[in-house]
């Protein structure tokens, strides 16, 4: 198989950031630790929104779970986490309920459409640093009014797992070297 660099560099960037609890290895505590993070960081949304984001992080720690740990011991080390670029289909459906959790969590009015500063509280409570937010908040090309659309979000989430995708805006969430 044959997976770009880039794809590899995203990976590495999603196991640094789910390991929330910074303690080396993803387990379900980190998951309760960003879903409370992310909930809190969206104050204009309402209950059911919040719900959904916080179902969609345990499905996501349940699917990995269930896929990746090897050794069964609860946690998911970086080499594990790995592997996910080796079968990305086994991810597709929980990764795209998270994407449309995350895409509703950050447009509570439903107008299809994301305020930079919703947009960027959220990226933050994820994890990702505020140049690289703003990076690929340019790369979606916002409107006069400096809004996103919520659609365009939810497919740069999805290629953003995708090994083969190459060149595309979540490139911009990945620190450069140096
Ligand atoms: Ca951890
Ligand atoms: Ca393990
Ligand atoms: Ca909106």
């Amino acid at each position: 198989m044959n997976h770009p660099q880039a794809a590899l560099s995203r990976v590495d960037l999603v196991f640094t950031l789910f390991d929330a609890n910074g303690s080396g290895e993803i387990e379900a505590n980190d998951f309760e630790v960003m879903a409370h993070r992310v909930v809190e960081a969206a104050p204009q949304s309402d209950a059911a929104a919040k719900e959904a984001m916080t179902a969609a992080f345990h499905r996501y720690w349940k699917t990995l779970a269930e896929e990746l740990d090897d050794d069964r011991n609860g946690r998911i080390d970086r080499e594990e986490f790995e592997d996910s670029v080796l079968s990305p289909e086994r991810f597709d459906s929980t990764i795209d309920e998270f994407a449309r959790s995350l895409a509703a969590l950050s447009d509570p009015d439903g107008d299809g459409l994301i305020e930079r500063p919703v947009f960027t509280a959220l990226m933050s409570a994820i994890g990702f640093e505020r140049q690289n937010i703003d990076a690929l908040f340019a790369a979606l090309e916002p409107d006069q009014d400096d809004r996103i659309s919520v659609s365009d979000w939810v497919d740069s989430i999805k290629d953003f797992y995708r090994p083969d995708a190459a060149g595309i805006p979540g490139d911009h969430l990945v620190p450069s070297a140096g």
